[in-house]
């Protein structure tokens, strides 16, 4: 079993935050990507009580960054930061929890920090964390968030010493770098202690790459194919096709006030932005081949316009483009619709937003148009389905 530990992904530690750690934030999609890579996913918070020691409003004569001594440790003066129930102590809503297992808490004792999620810094008062994992047969971990020289550092080290065969996911994590070198020291002195430093690439290419040469039908010859696509042939006919477990889903969003929720994006093929409904993959993750087709439409919704949606009803399905591709797109419709976060997918997609009323979207598509954009059909099919239902 391989668990993934994700440290402390919390609005303190990220921009805006008390003790914020530059490019907290940019970590957040990867991280979200990484979660339904793993048997199990566990978080961790940082969750102080408002007079814990560690803070500067505790110590008005010590700056922070300076260090003191506190219960036979050395203790670094913070900013106030993670305090019960604060905003800060919160997890950054774009993190994605609804593979996260369990969390646990640390530092909540007044008289200590505690930068490992498994034991306070006298290494006396356990977080449960170590059994946790013993218990599910956990004997990989994998380490990512904030920060990279104190509480990912601190995690990571205590899980080699306990045994378990630590990886450290370096482009996940982000530090604070109060001294310059901090976080190259700390990369140092994890791998000197045996932890695999390694690139989120390598863990997506060994849990997702798949096995491309898959069982083609004596009717279908394959002609090329890259991770994602093949292309083969029917007699004549050549067209792409995903690998069989792959499915596709998209989504009427319509809101109370009758809004329609579009995506637009630089699409390569086409070589412009192109406005669409929301829509993602279903199936496309290893060890998730059998994701339903409502949970991945309730995925992509949130993903990229950063909405939930009260009520949902599968429309229908549909094919794409027929005559190159035998991909068939299942419509869902989505309405009772709350705002959770800004949405805008994963760093790598650069998804923009747009809730434009329903009866302006014809005059707005067609501004669109004049700028340069492309409108995708489906998103016709869309106001078809969005006229036809009552909010
Ligand atoms: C952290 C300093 C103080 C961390 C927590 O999450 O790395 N750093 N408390
Ligand atoms: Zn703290």
């Amino acid at each position: 079993m391989r668990a993934l530990i994700v440290v402390d992904l919390q609005n303190d530690f990220v921009e805006g935050g008390a003790l914020a750690v530059a490019g907290g934030k940019e970590i957040v999609g990867l991280i979200n990507h990484l979660t339904c890579q793993f048997d199990l996913v566990i978080a961790t918070q940082d969750w102080h009580p408002a007079d814990h020691q560690s803070f500067a409003s505790q110590h008005p004569k010590l700056p922070v960054g300076s260090k003191f001594m506190l219960g036979g440790t050395q203790q670094t003066v913070w900013p106030d930061h993670c305090v019960q129930g604060s905003f800060g102590a919160d997890f950054v809503p774009q993190f994605d929890r609804s593979c996260v297992s369990q969390i646990f808490r640390k530092g909540s004792n007044r008289d200590i920090d505690s930068y490992s999620g498994f034991f306070d810094n006298n290494r006396k008062q356990a977080t449960g964390l170590e059994q946790y994992l013993r218990d599910r047969g956990v004997e990989e971990v994998f380490v990512v968030g904030l920060a990279t020289d104190y509480c990912v550092k601190f995690t990571a080290l205590d899980a080699a010493s306990l045994g378990f065969k630590t990886h450290l996911i370096s482009d996940a994590c982000q530090g604070v770098e109060l001294s310059p070198g901090d976080i190259e020291r700390s990369i140092a002195q994890m791998q000197a202690a045996g932890i695999v430093i390694q690139q989120s690439e390598q863990i997506m290419s060994t849990t997702t790459q798949r096995e491309t040469t898959l069982d083609l039908p004596d009717s279908l010859e394959l002609v090329g194919h890259t991770k994602h696509l093949q292309l083969v042939k029917r007699g004549k006919w050549s067209f792409v096709q995903r690998p069989a477990s792959v499915r596709v889903v998209c989504i009427v969003a319509l809101t109370d006030d009758r809004h329609l929720l579009l995506v637009e994006q630089h699409r390569p093929p086409v070589g412009c932005t192109v406005i669409e409904l929301p829509a993602g993959l279903a199936g496309d993750i290893i060890g998730h081949e059998d994701e339903p087709l409502l949970r991945a439409a309730q995925r992509e919704l949130l993903e990229e316009t950063g909405f939930v949606a009260k009520r949902w009803r599968e429309l229908t399905s549909v094919t794409s483009s027929a005559g190159i591709t035998n991909e068939v797109v299942t419509m869902f419709i989505a309405t009772g619709l709350t705002q959770q976060t800004s949405g805008g997918g994963d760093s790598s997609e650069n998804i923009q937003v747009s809730t434009i009323p329903l009866s302006q979207i014809p005059q707005w598509l067609t501004e669109q148009q004049a700028l340069g954009k492309m409108v995708d059909s489906r998103v016709y099919a869309g106001l078809y389905f969005a006229n036809l239902i009552e909010t």
